[in-house]
């Protein structure tokens, strides 16, 4: 072997073993554990489908080391609970909606304001950049890491009384609401009688009757079968959910920084799966949902800016509750998007 190709060799072998024990120093940056994540959606829900693929991804970057566990269905508490076991460290992970959190946060009631977003890429770039980072101090100092905002998506109304194709029809209607104030104010504003109440009772609470209606994007309406307790859907998009993906910040600080990093990088890798997946499939669920039995309407833009004028007050008030900073840097990020300085 000539002198040069003997010095190529050499080059070669001592890049592989340099490669080598960098890959041995970051599995080295790993510890074998389980980390378990709460959810109330189905394993099929996008959002189930992210967790899994997000597990996948942390999987493959720790050699096997970090095992994500995905909990549905509520199986480890409602959002309310579990978020409350991973803030005292009992808990790894959950992915829950923000609206549940406004108690320990209230500024995260921005995000629950009716007709905030109209449509996905606001959402994105709201909740992807500097607004949505602006909440770690805040996710901090309720004892939570929030590694990415992942969609729930748009909330139409479902209820078995009838179809809701104008405010009037709302009149009267009990219908389920997240546990917090937007929600409550909003439809009591839209004329309905609105009943809070954990995620984990709504199936139960539609089968008896005990509510007429619940509003949920269209992936959660067929995911939790809510098609066989209601009759009717009614399109209205009246806000957009983020979830946020919290890990338990005492539980955070103790991991190396790979494994952090590594987390940080699955969430994102899982979000973009998990929104790639809600979005491809909506309207073919729609179409699922009519085969289902479900009564499924539009409402007429006249319409939908009637409903949004009935809500305008709940806005307003809820500027000086959220944070007139917090709904401020919203509205000008939106204003930024929508291409025009307000
Ligand atoms: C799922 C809930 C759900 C939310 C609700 O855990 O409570 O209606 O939309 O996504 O967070």
């Amino acid at each position: 072997m000539t002198q040069q190709k003997h010095i190529i060799l050499q080059a070669a072998l001592l890049a592989a073993a340099t490669l080598a024990s960098q890959a041995t120093l970051a599995q080295g940056a790993f510890t074998e554990r389980t980390i378990r994540m709460s959810t109330g959606v189905g394993k099929t829900h996008p959002i189930g489908l992210g967790m899994t693929k997000m597990a996948q991804c942390a999987a493959e970057k720790s050699g096997g080391k970090m095992k994500l566990m995905s909990y549905h269905d509520n199986a480890l508490g409602n959002d309310t609970t579990a978020s409350q076991q991973v803030r005292t460290g009992s808990l790894e992970m959950v992915l829950t909606s923000t609206a549940p959190l406004v108690g320990a946060i209230p500024q995260l009631a921005v995000f629950d304001l009716p007709f905030l977003f109209t449509n996905e890429r606001e959402a994105d770039q709201v909740l992807d950049g500097k607004v949505g980072d602006s909440f770690a101090p805040k996710f901090a100092t309720a004892g939570l890491v929030n590694l990415a905002y992942w969609e729930n998506g748009f909330r139409n109304v479902t209820n078995s009384r009838r179809a809701v194709t104008k405010v009037e029809d709302m009149q009267g209607v009990k219908l389920r609401v997240m546990q917090n104030k937007v929600y409550l104010d909003t439809f009591s504003a839209l004329g309905s009688n609105p009943v809070p109440m954990a995620f984990s009772e709504v199936y139960s609470a539609l089968e008896t009757n005990t509510v007429d209606g619940q509003e949920n994007p269209i992936a959660l309406i067929d995911n939790m079968k809510f098609y066989e307790v209601q009759k009717y859907l009614s399109l209205t998009r009246h806000s957009y959910s983020p979830v946020a993906v919290l890990y338990s910040k005492s539980l955070f600080d103790k991991l190396s920084s790979a494994e952090q990093a590594t987390l940080r990088e699955c969430a994102i890798v899982g979000r973009d799966e998990s929104r790639r997946i809600g979005r491809a499939q909506e309207n073919t669920t729609i179409n699922a949902l009519k085969s289902k039995g479900l009564q499924v309407n539009e409402i007429s833009s006249a319409e939908m800016a009637r409903m949004r004028e009935r809500v305008k007050p709940v806005v307003d008030a809820q500027v000086k509750v959220i944070g007139e900073e917090t709904v401020h840097a919203v509205m000008a990020e939106l204003s930024k998007i929508r291409g025009s300085a307000k």
